[in-house]
């Protein structure tokens, strides 16, 4: 139950029993009710967001205390705030989304607020100006999985002699208008405009999926062969867009091929790590259903929370990541 009806149910217990005399407070049901919890998610467009939905159903369980009304919003925007408006309408306590695109949430957020209903965002961020209309944010710093990837790539060239020497980039991009696009390709932008000897060979969206990136990598490969970097905004662009290049008759290897930079860091990626076909992989942690269950428990205790908490990540190279790590991976 809401803070503001306990409340209410308080003082009317006291009013209507007169003077303020010993009463019996309620019982509050809301002890043993379970929290209703809203949550949109943008789709399951990829591993990574399949084990980010997992991750949210497990922590937000039944046996945890929750009742959780999922909606996959199948990669459309209007799907998600066309939830976010029903979850509004069921009066739940929390709302938890990840936001498709930065833009278009205005509206619906102050919806929410005037509801009085809490939202967390996970995952995505969206538009600084709008960012207090959502109460906490668990995600990750997209601009910096971008920069190690740009260092990382920076030291392999150096190391290899080949810092002053062209270097041909493909830039498969995420959802276009998406967080995680949005940082990700800053931090090539900025380093391709840093490094003179670089080039951006061809820059196309391959929508964080294997389909659309060999799709499109398969288009470039028909203009140009002469590619030494091909830098993936995920796990899936970067498998489908080697299976293109594979066809195409091109080795895949940081150490004498094309260099294959991703993020995510899956399972399956981190195998095609092993192998050496993908050189870098910059882990998104998707794990976050925990931290939305911890802020809601502060929440529901009216004790302060982190606002902004941005998941601690790691990542992997061809040269020393190992069958065990992978192993040891939840995802
Ligand atoms: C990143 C997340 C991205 C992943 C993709 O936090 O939003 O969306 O990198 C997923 O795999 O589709």
């Amino acid at each position: 139950m809401k803070k503001g009806k306990l409340a209410i149910a308080v003082c009317l217990a006291v009013l209507l029993s007169g003077c303020g005399r010993e009463v019996q407070l309620p019982v509050d049901p809301a002890k043993d009710k379970p929290i209703v919890v809203g949550f949109s998610q943008v789709g399951a467009e990829s591993e990574w967001r399949v084990a980010n939905t997992e991750s949210v159903k497990a922590a937000l369980s039944e046996e945890n205390g929750y009742d959780l009304i999922f909606e996959d919003a199948r990669q459309e925007q209007e799907n998600q705030i066309r939830a976010i408006r029903t979850f509004i309408q069921q009066d739940v306590d929390y709302i938890v989304f990840s936001p498709k695109v930065t833009t278009g949430w205005k509206t619906v957020l102050q919806e929410a607020r005037e509801a009085g209903i809490p939202v967390i965002m996970i995952d995505r961020d969206i538009e600084e100006q709008d960012r207090g209309l959502v109460t906490a944010f668990v995600g990750s710093d997209f601009r910096n999985e971008g920069e190690k990837a740009v260092r990382w790539l920076e030291s392999l060239l150096e190391m290899q002699g080949r810092e002053s020497d062209p270097v041909r980039i493909v830039h498969i991009q995420g959802t276009m208008g998406s967080a995680a696009q949005i940082g990700r390709t800053a931090a090539l932008e900025q380093a391709v405009q840093q490094h003179a000897n670089w080039e951006m060979a061809a820059q196309e969206c391959g929508d964080f999926t294997r389909a659309k990136a060999y799709e499109v990598m398969t288009a470039i490969l028909k203009q140009t062969k002469d590619i030494d970097v091909v830098y993936c905004e995920n796990d899936g662009e970067a498998l489908g867009a080697i299976d293109a290049m594979e066809e195409a008759g091109l080795k895949c290897s940081a150490a004498d091929g094309v260099i294959v930079i991703s993020f995510d860091a899956t399972k399956l990626a981190l195998q095609y790590c092993l192998e050496g076909k993908i050189g870098l992989d910059v882990e998104c942690n998707p794990l976050q259903g925990p931290y939305i269950d911890e802020i809601i428990r502060q929440l529901e205790r009216g004790e302060p929370i982190e606002q902004v908490k941005y998941i601690e990540e790691t990542q992997f190279d061809c040269f020393t990541i190992t069958r065990e790590m992978i192993d040891s991976r939840n995802y």
